[in-house]
């Protein structure tokens, strides 16, 4: 059940923790020493491991803490807190919505557009997706598979256009239809990364002037497999957009999910989202707790996703799969993380594979997790 058969970071930063400690009688400079390389070489980045330990002497102080056990605790804690920007961690709920996805190019982008779409739908909300990602010659068609399956409109121009003449005709048809969120698709790599960064800041001139009333969210995606180059991700992309929230992607299966916990600290800003796979349903709300309990869950990553699931009245985490009593359940089926075989893959001009994971036949039907799952209240 758990979304990566492989150990994944959660699994393998707990393993390590776990021997630190098992091998130290005492809490003492030596043992906190190794508990920061361990961070430090998990992706944890250097300043945010530092705080952590930091923060880990300062408790040990105060609670006098003499067991090593109670270190494990402790860290979960403090990353738990280093992660969690509490209202931040939602999203916007007033309509309409424009969501403007943004990332370098790989990072699943379309994919997340695609989830979001489906979750946006589920909630009975009205969709369109703005194929504004025009450099490249599979990406509105990716993005329109997409679209036919979760069963939103899209709006597309040809190959080269200018992204934002995509971006104003969608909210023309946005405002015309009454349409509820609006989430438009943006290059992730252009002729050159000024071309880039400008593309972006006309975008959201163009939103501005053109749907100044709309609630706003500027999604950046980040692959958490790419590690530390997230973080220079980040300070770019948050140069040229003002970013309201991160998504990671990618988790299924990652030995580098450190990367969150650094964006989170460093940045000051929220996860909103994790990408547990390449299909519709492997999107999960960013949980606080169940992300900094599952470094210290046992070997199976599972309990990132698991927290409130079976809790009815609870928000669950995930827009699961189902279960024969239609209970949402953990999701990630593509355990190996790899493309599915029966993926739908086109060849185009320029040789790139349009490729979408294949769905599996099992369509969640409409029920329980149709409640507004991923904004908390
Ligand atoms: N394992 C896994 N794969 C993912 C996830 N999200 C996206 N992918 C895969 O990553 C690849 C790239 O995803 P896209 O959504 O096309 O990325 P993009 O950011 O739109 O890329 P560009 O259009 O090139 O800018 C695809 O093969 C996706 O199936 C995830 O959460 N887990
Ligand atoms: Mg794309």
């Amino acid at each position: 059940m758990a979304f990566g058969v492989k150990k994944s970071f959660f699994g393998k930063l707990q393993e390590r923790i776990g021997d630190a400690i098992l091998l130290r009688p005492r809490i003492d400079d030596a043992l906190m020493d190794e508990l920061e390389e361990i961070l430090i070489t998990s992706d944890i980045g250097m300043a945010t491991s530092m705080r952590i330990i930091e923060q880990l002497r300062e408790d040990v102080r105060q609670q006098r803490l003499a067991e090593p056990s109670e270190v494990e605790s402790r860290i979960a804690q403090i990353v738990e807190s280093l992660v969690d920007k509490g209202e931040r961690l939602k999203m916007r709920e007033d309509y309409p919505l424009i969501i403007l996805m943004i990332g370098v190019n790989g990072g699943g982008k379309t994919t997340t557009i695609a989830k979001l779409a489906a979750v946006y739908k589920d909630m009975g909300k009205s969709v369109i997706l703005a194929a504004a990602d025009t450099f490249r010659a599979a990406a509105a068609d990716q993005l329109e598979v997409w679209a036919g399956r979760v069963g939103v409109d899209i709006i597309r121009h040809g190959e080269g256009a200018d992204p934002s003449a995509v971006v104003y005709d969608s909210i023309q048809a946005a405002k015309a239809r009454g349409i509820d969120v609006l989430i438009c698709d943006t290059a992730g790599r252009l002729h050159n990364k000024k071309n880039l960064m400008n593309e972006l800041e006309k975008m959201n001139k163009i939103i501005d002037r053109e749907y100044a009333e709309a609630a706003r969210e500027t999604l950046l995606v980040l692959d958490a497999t790419t590690g530390k180059n997230a973080v220079s991700q980040a300070k770019e992309f948050g140069s040229a957009a003002e970013v309201t929230g991160i998504v990671i992607t990618k988790l299924d299966g990652t030995a580098k999910g450190g990367i969150a916990i650094t964006i989170a600290d460093e940045f000051d800003l929220p996860i909103k989202f994790i990408g547990v796979g390449e299909r519709i349903r492997d999107l999960a709300a960013f949980d606080p707790r169940a992300f900094a309990e599952s470094i210290f869950a046992g070997a199976d990553d599972g309990a990132l996703l698991a927290s409130g699931a079976e809790d009815d009245d609870a928000t669950p985490p995930v827009v699961g799969a189902h279960d024969s009593d239609g209970v949402p359940s953990i999701v990630g089926e593509n355990d190996s993380g790899e493309q599915s075989p029966e993926a739908d893959t086109d060849e185009t001009d320029d040789g790139a594979a349009v490729s979408v994971a294949e769905e599996p036949a099992e369509k969640p039907a409409a029920g329980k997790e149709k409640k507004r799952w991923f904004f908390r209240s």
